[in-house]
């Protein structure tokens, strides 16, 4: 074993995954993409958005079953869980808002005619874990938060989740919703009252996405980690204490970190020398982009391998995919 290739936010680009492993040199028998001397790890968010989003969860789940890949929970595969989630004659555990209607509805699209598939694949996401430690490398979708871990640990040994901690998790005094909510989406601040971000994918924000590697951030400019600028000079306006003890924190003597999510744009860049953000917004025509991790402490930025998602990529099936339907 030389190694592993993680893999950022598919999102439904399933025929740019075929070509992504292709160039990494995986190669498919049988429905399942194999490498003789290497593994891959999904960052989790195969789901929403794209055009092949059937293809995307074969791919993945399909190598997660025969060993060749592993897998961490992303904010879209819990968002379908809970959307899918009956709470007896209460509705829906995730309701059914227009906001989180339009998030999932190119996924319950793809799977309309294929419920059973559907069923299936949710049972499997159950089974993904909300985080990966290995040792020499850690993996989660978008924030390594310690403390929170261990507690987590500490509930569920497999970092999985189940049906009470499902059920939980959308209520905001549990430790399943503080794990989930941190782990999956990050950490945000509020903006200040009145102040909105009219983000490009159309949603409106009223908080700013935070990262969580400034050892000592003074001021919002320290923390915003996502492609929408702050409005007016709201980079200069300093932290507050309560605003800075909301805020995570891994610091550069940790383990290599990889973490999906945040939308980022433009040619793959380091943001920490042990931290690799691997989600280039591959359904927004950015880039579908990988890590080729072989044990190194320190990152290096020349191990990012990637390929550009073509418009046309809806229009376009690619000859390895004759498989998987
Ligand atoms: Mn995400």
């Amino acid at each position: 074993m030389e190694g592993y290739d993680l893999i950022g936010d598919v999102h439904g680009c399933g025929a740019t995954l075929a070509a992504l492993l292709e160039k990494l040199g995986y190669h498919q028998r049988g429905g399942v993409y194999r490498h003789p001397r290497r593994k891959v790890i999904f960052l989790g968010d195969l789901i929403d958005r794209g055009p092949r989003i059937r293809l995307a969860v074969n791919i993945a789940r399909r190598m997660v079953e025969e060993g060749e890949a592993q897998i961490v929970m992303g904010n879209h595969e819990y968002n379908a869980l809970a959307y899918c989630h009956r709470l007896g004659d209460h509705g829906w555990l995730r309701p059914h808002t227009p906001r989180h209607n339009r998030i999932i509805m190119n996924t319950l699209e793809q799977y309309r005619d294929h419920p059973g598939e559907w069923d299936d694949v949710l049972a499997w996401f159950m089974q993904i874990p909300l985080f990966l430690d290995l040792g020499e490398l850690r993996v989660v979708h978008a924030c390594w938060d310690q403390p929170l871990i261990d507690a987590l640990r500490h509930e569920c040994p497999d970092a999985c989740l189940d049906r009470a901690m499902l059920e939980a998790s959308v209520d905001s005094d549990t430790l399943a919703f503080r794990a989930l909510d941190r782990l999956t989406r990050g950490s945000h601040l509020p903006l200040p009252e009145g102040i909105e971000i009219h983000s490009g994918d159309g949603f409106t924000r009223k908080t700013f996405r935070t990262h969580f590697w400034a050892r000592d951030p003074q001021f919002y400019g320290d923390v915003i980690f996502q492609p929408d600028n702050l409005p007016d000079d709201l980079e200069l306006r300093p932290l507050s204490d309560a605003e800075r003890q909301r805020l995570s924190y891994y610091g550069p003597e940790k383990p290599p970190l990889f973490i999906g999510h945040y939308w980022c744009e433009g040619i793959p860049a380091l943001p920490a020398p042990n931290i690799a953000c691997l989600d280039y917004s591959a359904v927004k025509y950015g880039r579908l982009v990988a890590y080729r991790w072989s044990g190194e402490q320190r990152l290096d930025a020349n191990h990012f391998v990637w390929v550009s998602v073509p418009r046309e990529e809806q229009a376009r099936p690619q000859p390895w995919e004759i498989d998987f339907d």
